[in-house]
Formats: C-alpha cells, structure tokens, sequence
C-alpha cells in the first residue's frame, strides 16, 4: 500500500498515529523532516495569500501531504504540459529531496499524486486560466491549455511552505492547505521591461528577471535592447552596431551585448516559462551607438563618440537617407527572424531630434518594413502622431501631455505603463539611493493602488491589451539593484495586470504582499523592507 493511500481520508492527528502502521514509513519521514507532533503543527500558507489574487478562492479546512511517494502524473499527450510537468518536478526535487516521479501512465497514478489535466472542454478557464483543486487525498490541476497549467503551478509554489523555494534540499512538512481556485487572467498583455542597453546585463540576470516576472504570471518580457549607450544585439549584416556600438555602457564602464545564440537563448527559457519576449529597437531617436558605429547613418557622413551620459533626446537617424531604411530592413529582418513572438518595438519615444514631419514619415516606413517581416509592431505613444496600421500596439508611458488619446482614435490597442506609478525605476522616496524621481516617488502603495481603465480619459477597457512595468537602468547597474527596485513593487503590477478590480485593496494586500518575503529569501531576492508592508 502506498503511503498518502494510507492516509486516505484521516483527519491529520489521526493520519500521523496510523503513519506508525504504514509499512513503517515513519522512519523515512522522520529521517527527512522533523516528526510533526500536535503542538508543532505550523499554520500553512493561505489560499488568500496567493499573489496576483485569483478569481474564485474557496478554502477548504485540511491538509495535502507531499511524500517521497507522490508522483506527478500528467494525463496529456503533449509536449508543452509535460514541460510544465518537468518544471514542477524540478522545483519539488531541489527542495524536498523526494524523486517526483513523473508519469504519462494513468494506470499507474493513484490517491496522494498530484494530477496535471490537460482538458481542452475547459473553455470557460480560457487560454491561460487553471482550476486547481486540493484535497487530503490529492492535487488536481486542470487547464484548457499548457499556460494554463504553467500558472496553476506557480499557484502550487506559493501554497506550499516557503522553503519550496530553496536550491537544495529542506527539513519541512511539505503539506498544502486544502481548497479549490478557478482562475484566469483580466488582461492578456502582462509585461515587464527591462533596459538592457543603458546598463548591460548578462544572459544569466536576464533569465532570473523571467523567474521572478513568470512567477506573478507576467507573460511579457520587452527587452529595450538598443540606445544612445549601447547596442546589445548582433546583427550580422552590420557587426560594428554590437561590436563597438555595445562596448561601453553609462558611465563609461565595459557593455557588452548578446549574440545571436544568447538571444536565443532568453528567447527560449523565457517560453518555456510562457513568456514572450518582445525585442526594442528604439528609433528613431535614442540611437548614438548607432551612429557611432556606422558614419553612413549620419546626415553630415561624420560619426559621433559613444555617449556613456544619461541625457536623452539629442540623437536622430537621418530620416532623408535611403541607408537608414536599408539599415532599418536589416535589422529587423534579423531581429524577425529570432523572434517567434508576433511584436517587435521600434521605440518612437523623445525623438526630439528629429522634425515631426520627418517623424511622421519614418515611422510609417518601419510600420511597414515590420509588417514585411510577418510581425505586428509596439511603439512608445509618440508613435500616434503618424498614421498606424491596424494592429500596431501602443506603449502608454507619458503621464503628461502623451499621445494615447491618438492613439486610441485611431483604434489602436494601448499597454499601459505610466511613468508615475508603473516605472520600476523611479525611487521608493526621497531616501532611495538608486533610480530617477522625474515622475515622482513610487510607494509600494502607489505600485499598487491604480486602475488601468481609470488613468486617461477616453481610455477605457475595450482600448487595453494590458499592463507593463518598465525597469530602465540609467542608475541600476547589477541583478541585486534590479531586484532592489522591481521587489515588493513587481507583483503589483502582476496583481492590476491578473485579477479583477473588485478583488483589488491596498489594506488587504499589504498582508499578502508581506507573507512573500519568505519566498523572496529562500529564492535570494534582495528587496527593499518598505515601512509600509507589514513583514514578519
Ligand atoms: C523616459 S519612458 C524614457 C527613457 C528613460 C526613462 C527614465 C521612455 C519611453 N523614455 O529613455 O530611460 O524615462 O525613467
């Protein structure tokens, strides 16, 4: 008899006295864990701890014990659910110890196993919603589609004791509170973004920023990828924007820039996590290590020096030049190429070297160079002074003046990322050493406390793909400062991007928030201790 069938149905006290008669098994817990005993029995994480909140909760009021028996048994024939499977299993086995087995044979699955159902009848959870279903005898996770499971099982990390978390294995009761969720995202596009290009981060930061972003069910990762500061990207067809053009970074420090390989690379880890990386070239100003690599570019022939300042608006891509769209075809062609995403970014933002008409002109051009290549662009709001092709998306980012209202005439779909509540760069307050105050100070309060539907006039549900936070690192310079400024705020952002707004309320939340940073240590976080989160 297996262990967890063993414990069938028992209240827990009981299930421990009878433990002593299964197969002696006991002595393999005890060996592992410490022995519970009634007054030892710790309180679990709550199914109302679950951050960004899900949209049915119903707790029950027992236990799901993880043995070294419980296996994950997948009933799907596909290859995307059984690398969630896979995922999971390897986050159980570092922590535990235990094998989690893993298994596509039904036969063999019993009571005590956690089940994995791929069910495409399950329309109503859509494309990336989940059912979750917890009792003393066993897990069921169900979900129409592979993101599906992906996100209930990031719902299974945080149900489970915070040491789940950790690289190597714990002494734990490994037990989960018993419940039901059903639950699925308010808003497809669920992003982060972070600025590679003002400060170079290596392949190995970028993947821990997908961990951090993928486990609040973040599923865009927009990597800004080129500015006056460096250009972080080969192109092989013009190797000196990488070469030279990504040498320094600001402040006058070695860059770097990643191959095609390494892009790859992201680009692969980030969808085995269900994220999509959207790629930014931003253009056409923001492009000095452009200009400096290739004197062409530039209206009078004459390259100017890398710039390793902060200052912003100064550079223009010379809009007269038939090689400057010849330059622009090429990299978006490779770029295209190593994207299987459907959006590429071409920026747009502060050109303000550059005349409107010409502006105009130019991003009609890239609108349709992008479309050649079978994407759908991303612009920053500035790009709704030109005319927009039907599916172009547009980044709301100015809380100020702002082009969004254009751009929703014109019917675009809009991100919403406004500087004043949603860029991670900006300072906690006045005492914060790092990061810009140009839109103000950004508590975790203020992180938390917007609705996307209610920030500009005219700008309403039907006009919102989603929610993005953007990291730009004019002053970050290593993963520790990006863990710094993006935690506690980041699952915020993840929460207004998920769940409905109902559910949504700072008094509750701050409790939520402050039961992960357990979870943030054992996964080596460093965050910032906010005064105004209640942490244990
Ligand atoms: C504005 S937001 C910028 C960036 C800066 C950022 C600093 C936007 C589209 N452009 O170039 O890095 O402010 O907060």
């Amino acid at each position: 008899m297996r262990f967890s069938t063993c414990l069938r149905g028992l209240p827990w006290l009981l299930s421990l006295l009878v433990l002593v008669a299964c197969e002696g098994r006991l002595s393999l817990l005890s060996s592992r864990s410490p022995t519970p005993t009634a007054t030892e029995t710790r309180p679990l994480p709550r199914l109302d701890t679950v951050i960004p909140k899900p949209a049915f909760l119903q707790p029950g009021n027992d236990r799901f014990l993880l043995t070294e028996a419980t296996r994950i048994c997948l009933t799907a024939d596909d290859e995307a659910a059984l690398g969630v499977g896979q995922f999971l299993a390897e986050r159980l086995r570092a922590s535990t110890g235990y094998p989690f087995e893993l298994t596509q044979d039904e036969a063999t699955c019993a009571q005590g196993d956690m089940f994995l159902i791929l069910d495409p009848a399950e329309v109503l959870l859509g494309s990336e919603g989940y059912a979750l279903s917890i009792t003393p005898q066993g897990l069921t996770l169900r979900a129409a589609r592979p993101a599906g499971l992906f996100y209930g099982v990031q719902t299974i990390r945080q149900l489970l004791p915070p040491a789940v978390e950790s690289s190597n294995p714990q002494r734990e009761i490994w037990e989960m509170a018993t419940g039901e969720i059903r639950d699925y995202p308010r808003f497809a596009w669920r992003g982060a973004m972070l600025d590679v290009a003002r400060h170079f981060f290596d392949v190995e930061d970028v993947k821990r920023y997908i961990d951090y972003i993928a486990y609040y069910k973040m599923n865009r990762l927009h990597l800004h990828l080129t500015d006056d500061q460096g250009w972080r990207i080969e192109i092989k067809s013009w190797p000196r924007l990488a070469t030279y053009g990504g040498s320094l970074e600001v402040g006058g420090t070695r860059g770097g820039y990643y191959t095609q390989e390494q892009y790859s690379e992201i680009v692969a880890y980030a969808a085995s996590r269900f994220v999509t990386v959207v790629p930014e070239i931003d253009m056409p100003g923001h492009v000095n290590a452009a200009l400096a690599s290739y004197a062409e570019l530039n209206c009078d022939n004459v390259a100017p020096d890398l710039y390793t300042g902060t200052e912003v608006g100064f550079s223009s891509l010379c809009i007269g030049k038939d090689i400057t769209y010849t330059f622009v075809a090429d990299v978006i062609r490779e770029l295209a190429a190593l994207t299987p995403g459907e959006y590429i970014h071409i920026g747009g933002d502060e050109a303000h070297a550059t005349r409107t008409k010409g502006y105009q002109y130019f991003v009609h051009q890239v609108q349709a160079i992008v479309a050649v290549n079978g994407k759908k662009v991303v612009g920053w709001e500035e790009i709704a002074q030109a005319t927009l092709l039907p599916d172009t998306l547009v980044q709301h980012w100015n809380p100020g003046e702002g082009h969004v209202r254009e751009a929703v005439r014109q019917g675009a779909q809009v991100i919403m990322s406004p500087a004043d509540k949603a860029y991670l760069d900006m300072k906690y307050d006045l005492n914060t050493r790092l990061g810009l105050n140009w839109a103000g100070y950004i508590t975790v309060q203020t992180a938390y406390s917007w609705e996307p539907t209610a920030l500009v006039e005219g700008v309403g549900e039907e006009n919102i793909a989603g929610v993005e936070a953007p990291l730009w690192t004019e002053t970050i310079t290593t993963l520790d400062e990006i863990e710094y400024m993006a935690f506690p705020r980041l699952p915020g952002y993840a929460e207004i991007a998920w769940s409905s707004v109902e559910g949504r309320d700072w008094g509750e939340y701050r409790h939520r928030l402050a039961s992960h940073a357990a979870r943030w240590h054992w996964m080596g976080i460093d965050f910032y201790r906010a005064l105004e989160v209640p942490w244990p």
